[in-house]
């Protein structure tokens, strides 16, 4: 029998590079934009805000002339929602509209793809004042009919749509959600109403998206990174299994069955976190899934077994970003394999093969990896060099990965380095650079912002024109 195998990428594949609203655009209060919960929630002294970012609201022709220079065949970036509508709802901003409309008309141009992230954590601070945001089902309509202006605002030229990023982060982070305080098993116990909300949100989204007959693909963009069991012990791989599903799989399962798993809803039962559902919420979620998946993945986790002790008892958590460890069910230790990167991410290319096939068996989606990259402190030399070799390394054993997985049978049509450019890192401030281009700022010194080309700029360029073959 003939075997198919792919040695080379498909000719039409999506070569890209993603950013943020947020973290590039700047201008956060300039030509009518309202203040979202970032604007608002996330200060932190020792790390820039995002009031100047990387300028790119007033450099969108420079910028995207670089991005027709590396060759992009996709640009992945986020509209804010403020921008078009300053208090979440009610009034619309024309030039915010105008900026976005430039920005697709500036891509078209030089026949790059628009891929837009409806909303990339940048959630309306009006909202969260007007009736709690997500918190509350009014949110629903809101972002529905938000998502619907832009559809018919851009749909002419945009064919592939986010509708929410990252929306677990945005559960776990309570500052994303609008929430103060520091009740964590309250803000958990808001955060999954508020996933709930989200979920149904996004399948309505999806329902209006099919109604207006928008060409094109639509799915939200996730966080998953792979997780390894410590050791072959079974509790650790018992662990590893829980770990997966509470961390990624539970939200898939809404998005594409409209499925709260037995062991996930025993999960929240048990933790009183149990979201109020109203009658047709999971047939909605059944009868509009995403038509596509974009897929944010860093790094993989080694999951050990956590057994309850006195000392922590059942459901204890160590309080941290996202489920880091919780009594009774798992704990993320270090991988001995594996190295890391200043943050500590562990560098695991093969994790990603195995996050496509997951995903592939579980979901079976067209994927787009929309966001993953090697954070560093980059430095520039003399002559405006900047050697990120160590980036080079993770974005090409990441990028063979995925032609691997595409071997194995996985429907994967677009490749999106994080980021495009130097941007504020969303905990890390501008010292945690992930760019192909530098941007010549630090956290408190506004520099020139000039941009750069990175030593891994004049490799990506190449491995777009040969279609990933010149690795
Ligand atoms: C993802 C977000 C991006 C970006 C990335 C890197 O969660 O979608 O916005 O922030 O993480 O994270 P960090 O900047 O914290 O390294």
């Amino acid at each position: 029998m003939e075997y198919k195998s792919y040695s080379s990428f498909d000719p039409n594949f999506l070569w890209g590079a993603g950013t943020s609203s947020f973290q590039v655009e700047g201008a956060v209060q300039e030509d009518g934009k309202g203040l979202s919960v970032i604007d608002v929630m996330q200060k932190n002294p020792d790390i820039t805000d995002f009031s100047v970012a990387s300028d790119h609201y007033n450099r969108v022709e420079e910028d995207v002339a670089l991005m027709a220079e590396l060759g992009l065949k996709v640009y992945r970036f986020s509209i804010a929602w403020t921008r078009i509508f300053p208090d979440g709802n009610g009034e619309v901003n024309e030039k915010g509209v105008a900026f976005y409309d430039h920005l697709i008309n500036e891509l078209i141009k030089h026949n790059i793809e628009p891929l837009v992230t409806i909303y990339h954590f940048d959630y309306p601070q009006s909202l969260v004042e007007q009736y709690g945001g997500w918190l509350s089902r009014k949110s629903i309509e809101d972002y529905r009919s938000y998502a619907e202006f832009l559809f018919k605002t851009y749909g002419d030229r945009v064919k592939y749509w986010l509708t929410i990023n990252e929306q677990d982060h945005v559960v776990r982070i309570p500052t994303r959600l609008g929430l103060t305080g520091d009740d964590h098993y309250e803000q958990l116990r808001l955060g999954y109403q508020a996933n709930h909300n989200m979920c149904v949100a996004t399948a309505l989204t999806i329902k209006t998206f099919q109604e207006l007959g928008i060409e094109g693909k639509i799915g939200p963009a996730i966080s998953y990174s792979m997780v390894h069991p410590a050791s072959s012990s079974p509790d650790d791989v018992l662990a590893s299994k829980d770990a997966m599903l509470i961390k990624h799989n539970y939200l898939m399962d809404l998005h594409c069955y409209g499925k709260y798993s037995h062991m996930f809803w025993r999960y929240l039962e048990e933790r009183n976190f149990t979201p109020s559902i109203e009658d047709g919420d999971l047939d909605l979620m059944k009868q509009y899934p995403p038509t596509m998946l974009g897929v944010n993945y860093y790094f993989s986790e080694a999951i050990s077994a956590f057994p309850a002790t006195k000392e922590y008892p059942i459901g204890y958590q160590k309080k941290a970003l996202l489920p880091e460890a919780e009594a009774g069910v798992f704990e993320v230790v270090n991988n001995e394999n594996l190295a890391a990167t200043d943050w500590g991410w562990e560098i695991d290319p093969v994790g990603l093969r195995l996050t496509l096939r997951e995903l592939h068996e579980r979901y079976n989606l067209p994927i787009i990896i929309t966001e993953n990259g090697m954070g560093a402190y980059d430095k520039l030399e003399e002559e405006d060099v900047v050697r990120d070799d160590y980036r080079i390394s993770y974005l090409r054993e990441h990028i063979k990965q995925v032609l691997l997985a595409i071997n194995d049978g996985v429907n994967v049509f677009g490749y999106c380095p994080w980021s495009f450019m130097d941007i504020v890192s969303g905990r890390n401030g501008m010292a945690k650079r992930y760019g192909l281009v530098y941007v010549n700022r630090e956290d408190f010194d506004l520099k020139d912002m000039r941009r750069i080309k990175k030593e891994s700029f004049k490799w990506y360029q190449k491995v777009i024109a040969s279609n990933g073959e010149d690795l």
